[in-house]
Parts: C-alpha cells; structure tokens; sequence
C-alpha cells in the first residue's frame, strides 16, 4: 500500500487520524528515554536487554503506572547507551539496537544478528482520532502470528481483525466471533524461524488488524487511555513466551487433584443429585477429583449463602464427598443481589463499595439474582473485603471456586446490537486507588481483579493448601491465580476442533491451565462425539465435563456400554499420565511454556507446521492427533522431525512427513518421540487414593534420553521451602548396549515410592544379560505376580523389556542391558 492509501484507512470510518509528529529533542534518565514531539512525550524504556517498551498518550506526559496484568518493571542494573546519527537516536542494550527515527517519530529495532526484526511504519507509527489510538506495525516477510489469547478461528492469526472485550458470548462461537470471555493483547509475529512478542497493556477495547486483506501492515489500536506496549525479542518463540512470563507472572503449582477429570452440570441441583452423581463415579470405577455445584447451591443466587431446601445440610455433603475423594468447587459471581435484608449488600452499600457513577449513584444491572450491583475490585480495599468472606465457603469444606460471569456480564436487552450492552455501563467511574477511571477504559481487568481477591481469600483460608480457582474472564496475569476454561462451546464437533487452536493460542499466551468444556456445553451431544472429545481431553491441561441446564445427561456412562467403557479407560490413562502432567505444570510454573503446545513451538524452523491446527504436543514427547470428525477412523497427520513411536503399536515412523494415521473409536492417535521417557503412576478413582509404591517409565531408547522428575506432596506450599524432590533419569545406547540411569538430584520431598519399574519400548531382540549396579539380576518369564526383588523380562510381543529395580532414593543406580 502506499503512502496514501495507509493515510486513507482512517478516512474510511470517518475519523480524521492525527499523526505524531517531529521529535524535537529527547532526554535520557538511565534507561528511560523522553522524546519530546510537540505537546505529546513519548517514554521509551528499556526493561530488560531483549524487553523495550514504549508509552505515548497524544497531547499528554503519559503515566508510567501499569495495570495489574504487568508485575515487573525492569531489571534494575539495565544498561544501556544513546547516540544520535542522522536523523535517529540510536539506543543500545546488552544485545538490541533500537533505533528511533526523528521526523517523525518512528521505531525500529534490530536483534543481536543485525537484522531488524520490529519496524513501525515511517511516517504513520502512531497516530490518533477522537476515538482511538494506532499504531502500524510492519508486517516481516512470510510473518505469521500467535498468540491474541482466547480467539476463534486457526492457529496462525495472519490476516485476522480481531478485538479485546470481555464479552458473555452466549451465541454459538465461530469465526465471526471477535471477543470472548478473556482479552490478552499480546502477539507474537515468527518469520522465517524468528519470532517476538508484543504486549500492549490496555485494558480497554483493543484491536488486533493482523493484515486483514493487506500484507503490509499490522493495526494496533486502543479505544481509551494510553498506549503502552512492550517489545520482547525471542528469536525462540518459547523465549518470548518466557519473558512474557516473567512480565505478566508464571501460575502457581495447581493443587495435584485438580489435574484429575472433573464433572460438572449447570446444575446438579440438589443433595441427592450430587451423591447419585459422585456414587456412580465410584460405583462404576470411573476416576474423577472433583465435582462441581453450580449457581443452584445460592439462596436465591445470593452470593456466600446456601440453599437449605436444595442442600440441608452442606457440610455433611461437602465432608462426604471428601471422604470418597471428591473435590467439591462452587460457583462465585460478582453480581450481588440487590436486597436490603441481604447482609453483603447492606454491607456492602454502607462501606460504599460498589461499582459507582459519577454523580454517586450505585450501578445495579441484572443478572442471576435479578438487580444487582458489583463490587468495585478495582480498589485493594473492596478486593480485601471480598476476600474475607471466602471463609464462609471453605469453612464448609470447600477448596476450590468458580468464578464466571465475572466480564461482567449483565443481562439487558440487546439495543443497537452493540456488544457493550452486555456489561456494565461505561461510564462506571471505578475508584481504582486513587486513579479514578471509567468502565470504558477499565472494563478488561475486572476479571483479573476479581480473581485477585478470591485466590488471597482462598490462600488465606485454606491455611496452607494451595487453591483452585477457575476462571471465566482474564487479562494477562489471570494465569498467576487461575486456570481458565473458553466459556459456553456447543455439542458441535466444529466446536471440538475450534478448541484445539484455542487453547494452544492461550497457552503461548501465558496460560498453561487451559480446558474446553468436554462433550460441549450447549446442546445435546452424543456418544462418538464425547468419546472422541474425552479422548482429546486426557492431554489438554484442564480436563472437565460440563454441560447446560434441560440438557440430555452428559456424564461418561451417559451414552451406554460401549462409549463407558472407552471414555473409562481413557479417564483412565490421564490418571496414568498425572505424575507426568504435573511435571509440566512445574516446568510451566518456572519457564510459563505451556503444558499443551502447537508443533510451532518445538519446530520453529519448519514451515510445515506454522498453521497446523488439529495437532499439538503434551510436553515435546507426545503427539497427539485427535479424530474432530464424526464416522472417521482416519485421518492425515503430519509429524515433524525426529522417529516417532505408535503409543500403541510400537509402529516407528519416520518424521518430517505426512502419514495416515488410523484410530477406531476406543483409540486416539498418538505417538511418542524417540528418546523420551514418560512416568506412569498407578491408576487410582481419584488423587492420593493409594499409596504409590512403584513408578513406571517407559523408555523409548534413542541416542540422547533424559528426563527431569520433579516431585512434592501436590497440595501444600512446603515446596516454596524446599521440600521437593527432583531426579534425574538418562539413558543412552552405546553400540550393542544401552545404559540407563536413576539419579537423584534432591530428595527433600519423601515419597512412598519402593521401586521402578522401567519398561524399554521399541526393543527388537532380547537383552543376553541385565545388569544392576554391575550384578546380574534374574530373567523371568512374565511380569506377573508381585514381586519386590529386581528382575527383568523381555515380551516378545510388546517388544518391550521389563526391568524393575528398588528405587535406592539417594544414590545414583545403573541399569546396563547387553544386546
Ligand atoms: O449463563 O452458572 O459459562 O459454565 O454453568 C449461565 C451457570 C451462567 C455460564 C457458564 C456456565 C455455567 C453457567 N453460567
């Protein structure tokens, strides 16, 4: 596009767009940079060495202040050097160039191989009307873009349009739909195997042109406050997901149960239907942790208080669940119901604590409990208050709440279609300590806020033990308190694949713990659809069933024998897979890479897989290939470099290309990457059931093979004070022989585990001999029987070899097999 055509972009709406003009001179203090272009200043400030950010608000001296999405402001002993040459001001970090041209004001930035890697446009960088703010960003050559959080549509953002507003999307979610319940302005552009980020902290309406229909330029814009984003450079995309994390905060370790399969409808309504429920889990030998009691629990839908008539007694219900291993979670709202005889409301009313309009007068707004008004979260004081009152729930036995609705969302008549009317009014004028703003420009966060006060109310009450908090609004940071589901999907097996790329965007947008409601949550579903949707959701992070009100039952034995016994066994292996699962959240809760992963993030290098969207990784060892399709028991799959092993065959293939994978009903595709080894624990109905003594690892033998178990007890804080355990396994193939090692690390966490027993996958022949620590241990002709002694045992026809060794805790162990 040229010069004028750009210029014109703004004229198609009717708005006049201003553009920032000359720098007239600049000022540097430290690592902040002043750029003076006439009335406006513009703050360029140097985070970190790979992190640039930059604030303008036009006519304005902007406020350096961040929302609470961001947590960090900077390295402290950041250096960095300033010269002018020409017309620009070159600044320089540890490893980039940031180069701001003066007439007008424009940036570009260069990485540490030379090549620049982050150009606003020339003359039209930023720029503004009556209503909003922009910025054009050049798009790189063959760029394309991840990240933008919870969005409909593929995997790769190229050429979407996309907005930012906390939007109650009953309506069935498709392509058209452009904001969801959660907004995380954040992106990441890859060309040509190098990738950064860019986070663009405003909580108002934001828009995300990503080269709708041009291929030149990418549109930023903000609706109100300033315009303050950061730059992070990669070149790893898991480096930029990385360094967004250490911006916007890593998640706390989840409590393990919570990783377990979950139930919920909206709603099991009474005492009676949550024992049937959770009876039958147990009756049936069906895994699940935890069970949901949705807005029905409510007198009235009064927050904090109980329905008697529905649940007599809730904490005999709550201490019996408990006692059969069930979790109970309930549902928290932020809508307060408006009720002078109601003691939150009239306490809330007397501290003054709800959301206010300017001239004083309390917004009410309709929702479950009919008129309602909101608690203004924005102030640390109403966020404490709110806290407070969790004490009601979990002294009832409650460890986890469900925060939805919490967009806001209100109920009002669609007046022009505008989505807006979906939540509070806009000029709510929130106090947000002491810098009063309006719902307009705050409305993103109210969520976060929320959120913020439950989990302290929680952490606070629990008295030790870690909280679970779901959440169905977020803005960056949610991933620091919650996990996150995407909101009212259909029964559509649309729906089932649209999830796929959903949740890999939101997990390269910092939130590991992502879920899907399983089988959807609208409308009627039906067996092959929920089987094929479980299937997929024993490797997605949050792993829930959850269906509407008047539906057809939708629990696993909902759809007869058959289905129950498919969907048991898969409940099954997610229990299988825990120890390894858990693994991930821990790495996730140190580096922010995301549990379930897009092909793009481990092979950024090949083109192959930038928009693949119907496949993903749990962790980097296994792929996972689900079937979307009704009546299909094939499909194409693509695997990228390396051999890759059948999960079930012990098949090898060789990667880099497509193949046709093959999956009845009762399997999945999946497949496993040489030189992996996964743990496997016991199967159990439900988390901490039994004691644990043996771990298996299957060993998939390839040149290089290691793992890092990390362990804690799952459910405390103890292991911010060290008490963890980590260790080490290897295991490497030297001509005839293969050498495996057990090597532990730390061993401050004491597990009740007894021995390992290690399962060498993919094995042609028989080992001649096995080794323990140089002595040879005994063969036996199968693997029955319990025995506590080593042994080792080779079946021919899983071509696998058994070997169990006691789990010696402090010294390292060798396992040496002889070919
Ligand atoms: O619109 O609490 O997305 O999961 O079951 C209904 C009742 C309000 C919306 C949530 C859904 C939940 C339901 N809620």
């Amino acid at each position: 596009m040229d010069s004028e055509a750009i210029a014109d972009r703004g004229k198609i709406i009717g708005e006049e767009f201003i553009q920032l003009g000359n720098v007239d001179k600049y000022l540097k203090d430290k690592n902040l940079f002043k750029f003076f272009c006439g009335k406006t200043i513009v703050f360029v400030k140097v985070l970190a060495d790979d992190i640039i950010r930059l604030v303008m608000k036009p006519y304005e001296t902007p406020s350096l202040d961040t929302t609470k999405g961001v947590i960090f402001d900077g390295d402290t002993c950041v250096e960095c050097t300033s010269c002018e040459l020409d017309n620009k001001v070159i600044i320089k970090t540890g490893i980039l160039e940031v180069h701001i041209g003066k007439f007008p004001f424009h940036m570009e930035i260069y990485g540490p191989d030379g090549d620049s890697f982050f150009k606003t446009h020339d003359s039209y960088s930023l720029g503004w009307s009556e209503r909003r703010t922009s910025c054009r960003i050049a798009i790189r050559d063959e760029e394309h873009f991840y990240g933008l959080g919870e969005k409909c549509g593929w995997l790769d953002k190229r050429g979407e349009n996309v907005s930012m507003w906390n939007t109650d999307m009953f309506d069935p979610h498709n392509q058209h739909t452009k904001e969801l319940y959660v907004s995380i302005p954040f992106y990441i552009g890859l060309s040509k195997g190098k990738s950064y980020g860019l986070l663009l902290d405003n909580p108002s309406r934001t828009h995300f042109n990503m080269g709708e229909g041009q291929d030149e330029y990418a549109y930023l814009e903000t609706e109100a406050g300033k315009f303050d984003f950061y730059v992070i450079y990669g070149p790893q995309i898991k480096r930029v997901v990385s360094r967004y994390t250490d911006l916007t905060g890593k998640m706390h370790l989840p409590p393990m149960w919570s990783l377990g399969y979950q139930q919920e409808k909206y709603s099991y309504a009474t005492e009676e239907e949550v024992r049937y429920i959770a009876g039958n889990f147990r009756k049936r030998g069906i895994p699940c942790d935890t069970i949901y009691i949705d807005i029905h629990h409510m007198d009235d839908y009064r927050c904090f208080t109980w329905n008697y008539h529905r649940f007599p007694d809730p904490e005999k219900l709550i201490a019996d669940l408990k006692e059969d291993g069930f979790h109970s979670i309930i549902t928290v709202n932020p809508g307060v119901k408006k009720d002078p005889e109601y003691e939150h409301y009239i306490d809330g009313m007397k501290r003054g604590y709800f959301c206010k309009k300017l001239d004083g007068s309390v917004f009410v707004g309709k929702v479950w409990p009919g008129d309602s008004v909101y608690p203004d979260f924005s102030k640390a004081e109403v966020r404490k208050w709110w806290s407070e009152k969790h004490k009601i729930i979990t002294d009832k036995g409650i460890e986890g709440i469900w925060n939805d609705m919490n967009e806001p969302s209100v109920f009002r008549p669609v007046k022009n279609g505008s989505l807006e009317d979906h939540t509070m009014d806009l000029d709510v004028m929130h106090e947000n300590d002491g810098n009063p703003a309006t719902h307009r420009e705050l409305h993103n966060l109210y969520g976060l806020l929320m959120v913020m006060s439950t989990y302290d109310g929680l952490k606070e009450s629990l008295k030790g033990k870690r909280p679970f908090i779901l959440s169905r609004s977020g803005y960056p940071g949610i991933q620091r308190y919650a996990a996150v589901w995407t909101g009212d999907n259909r029964s559509f097996w649309e729906h089932l694949s649209m999830g796929i790329p959903m949740l890999l965007n939101m997990g390269l947008s910092g939130m590991p713990f992502v879920g899907n409601d399983l089988g959807g949550y609208m409308g009627n579903s039906n067996g092959e659809l929920f089987t094929r949707w479980v299937q997929f959701g024993v490797f997605a992070p949050f792993f829930r069933t959850c269906y509407s009100i008047n539906l057809l039952p939708q629990e696993p034995w909902s759809y007869g024998e058959k289905y129950e016994r498919i969907v048991k066994d898969f409940i099954r292996l997610r229990y299988r897979l825990l120890a390894h699962i858990y693994n991930l959240f821990y790495e996730a809760s140190v580096t922010g890479i995301p549990v379930m992963r897009p092909l793009v993030l481990e092979y950024q290098d090949d083109p192959e897989v930038y928009n693949v969207s119907d496949e993903f990784l749990l962790g980097n060892s296994i792929l996972v290939a689900p079937i979307c399709k009704p009546d299909s028991e094939y499909r194409e799959i693509y695997l990228p470099d390396g051999i890759w092993y059948d999960f079930y065959t012990g098949e090898r293939h060789i990667g880099g290309k497509y193949m046709l994978g093959y999956a009845p009903i009762d399997r999945i595709p999946l497949f496993v990457k040489q030189g992996s080894i996964i743990p496997m624990i016991d199967c159990q109905s439900y988390v901490g059931e039994k004691k644990l003594t043996s771990l298996e690892l299957e060993i998939y033998p390839g040149a290089e093979c290691e793992y890092v178990l990390y362990e804690d007890d799952g459910e405390t804080f103890a292991y911010e004070q060290g008490e963890y355990s980590i260790t080490n396994f290897n295991c490497r193939i030297d001509g005839n022989n293969l050498l495996f090692e057990v090597s532990p690390e730390k061993s401050d966490y004491r597990n009740t585990r007894e021995r390992y027993l290690l399962k060498f996958r993919c094995i042609q022949k028989s080992s001649k001999v096995v080794k323990v620590n140089g002595e040879i241990i005994a063969e036996k002709k199968s693997a029955g029987g319990a025995d506590c002694n080593n042994f080792w045992y080779f079946d021919e026809n899983e071509k696998a070899i058994y070997v169990q060794i006691s789990d010696s805790k402090t010294k390292t162990d060798h396992v040496f097999l002889e070919f």
